[in-house]
């Protein structure tokens, strides 16, 4: 792969809030219901354990024709085969754009995250394949969130395609995709399902809803 062509529905994986269930079968699962992207975003594994589960992941992924993208390392999703790298604001202060692009290839993704319309701003004008926005609502791994005010701005102005995450659910979505958002990226309200693929369908199909107008 190749660029991505629909960054629809974004599942990031973080085996520590999945209760007890394990990113691959999650993403298995979450795949089954139309997740478009899988992220490997696992802050506690060791890289041993990173290595094997994004072989894993990378194996599921590219059987089922989903991109597979790994959190934070270039090299790391150069060694597991993944189609790209997602990178934070503290990591593009480590390594250069330039860089990672060497590292990975022209073909391969990088996409960042961005907390400010100044940080969306910023992104928007390098190399970035994708750019995520949030945190819109409400989440567990950061102390704050942004709201629903910069959407309308970032979906004006932005050069490429935009992930809205934070906080998304089944509940809340309709706000941003009334507001013209067709991508959203979340962690707890697919892996954290009672039922994963039925959760990811639901996501997928009011994300669809709305692009069939
Ligand atoms: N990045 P949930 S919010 C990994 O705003 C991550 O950049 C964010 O988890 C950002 O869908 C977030 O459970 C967590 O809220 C998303």
């Amino acid at each position: 792969m190749k660029k991505i062509k629909d960054y629809s529905l974004y599942l990031v994986t973080s085996e520590e809030y999945s209760k007890g269930r394990s990113s691959l079968e999650i993403a298995s699962l979450a795949i089954q219901g139309g997740v478009d992207i899988v992220q490997m975003r696992e802050k506690e594994k060791s890289s041993q354990e990173l290595i094997k589960l994004g072989k894993e992941l990378a194996a599921v992924c590219a059987k089922n024709g989903v991109t597979f993208i790994v959190n934070d390392y270039p090299s790391l999703a150069e060694e597991v085969g993944a189609d790209g790298v997602h990178l934070g604001q503290e990591d593009i202060k480590k390594y250069s754009i330039k860089e990672v692009r060497k590292t990975l290839g022209k073909s391969k993704i990088i996409g960042v995250s961005t907390h400010s319309l100044s940080q969306f701003e910023e992104a928007n004008k390098q190399d970035f394949d994708y750019i995520a926005f949030g945190p819109i609502f409400p989440t567990k791994t950061k102390e704050y969130w942004i709201g629903t005010e910069g959407i309308q701005k970032v979906l004006e102005t932005s050069l490429k395609p935009v992930v809205f995450i934070g906080g998304i659910n089944q509940g809340n979505m309709d706000e941003i995709l009334k507001m013209g958002a067709r991508s959203i990226a979340v962690i707890r309200s697919i892996i954290q399902a009672e039922n994963i693929t039925e959760a990811a369908q639901e996501l997928k199909d009011k994300i669809n809803a709305y692009k069939k107008g």
